[in-house]
């Protein structure tokens, strides 16, 4: 049989290489001016949330300052973040979206 033993840092090395594309964390902030209700019905329209896990979110949001609302790839996290943030601007409301690496 094939030795399957021997140096584990030489193991390490050797292990074939199976990348994972890094994952983005996209997030809400909170503000002074943005309608509790319009920032609900950008969870629901933007994050396919329901009206209660939207609800939610938006106050975790209005509570600690900002939350997390999805994690995604890199192009639809940056999809996200314009999608957002393009609505917020075009119904004149303060709303900010960003997005981080995992
Ligand atoms: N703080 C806002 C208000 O009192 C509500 C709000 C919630 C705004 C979440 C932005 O991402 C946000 N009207």
């Amino acid at each position: 049989d094939e030795d399957e033993g021997g140096d584990p840092s030489l193991a390490l090395k050797t292990r074939p290489k199976t990348k994972r594309p890094p994952l983005y964390k996209v997030m809400l902030l909170n503000d002074d001016y943005t309608p509790m209700e319009f920032v609900v019905h950008v969870l629901e329209r933007f994050f396919h949330m329901s009206h209660a896990q939207a609800f939610e979110i938006m106050l975790t949001v209005h509570k600690k300052g900002l939350a997390v609302v999805g994690v995604f790839s890199h192009e639809i996290a940056e999809t996200k973040v314009t999608q957002v943030m393009d609505f917020a601007r075009r119904h004149q409301h303060p709303l900010q979206c960003t997005m981080e690496k995992e």
